[in-house]
């Protein structure tokens, strides 16, 4: 009788202690209204609470404006991609030379300037590092918008 009490009190802890795991793996790290789970940019706010920026993802490749300024999809943040972004310096909407790239607006404000610069520059020189809930969302499947790949995730 007394094993029987035993083993019912541990399987109500069990169930507590599940449903505790399961409660902070719908967590939201950035605080940004966006469970981990469905936040293409799990570390960097960009959910409702930063309108415009709403988990926008121009080129469909699971991370959020807001995290990925790989835009050549190499795995790596680095001068290409800086090339990129300073091609399209200082233009609002579509860039003079006709490639409307809206995955160089990292702040999704229309323009391509020096807020998306800075959010550039703390990426740069380093490995593809952003955090993604989305199960699309693999840096070895990024797809190369410039070479005319379509999106994978949207
Ligand atoms: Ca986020
Ligand atoms: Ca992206
Ligand atoms: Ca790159
Ligand atoms: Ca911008």
């Amino acid at each position: 009788m007394r094993i029987d009490w035993i083993l019912g009190s541990a399987l109500v802890w069990l169930a507590i202690v599940a449903t505790a795991g399961t409660a902070s793996g719908e967590g939201d790290v950035d605080g940004d209204l966006v469970p981990d789970a469905f936040d293409n940019c799990i570390d960097v706010p960009n959910g409702p609470n930063q309108a415009p920026n709403n988990q926008v993802d121009a080129d469909g490749d699971g991370y959020g404006n807001a995290c990925d300024a790989d835009f050549d999809q190499s795995g790596f943040v680095g001068l290409t991609d800086y090339n990129l972004l300073w091609a399209c310096f200082g233009q609002v909407g579509a860039c003079t030379n006709g490639a409307f790239f809206p995955a160089l607006d990292l702040d999704v404000d229309g323009a391509t300037n020096a807020i998306d610069q800075a959010i550039l520059f703390t990426q740069l020189g380093n490995p593809f590092s952003a955090s993604s809930g989305l199960a699309c969302a693999d840096p070895t499947l990024k797809t190369n918008l410039i070479g005319g790949t379509d999106p994978i995730c949207n």
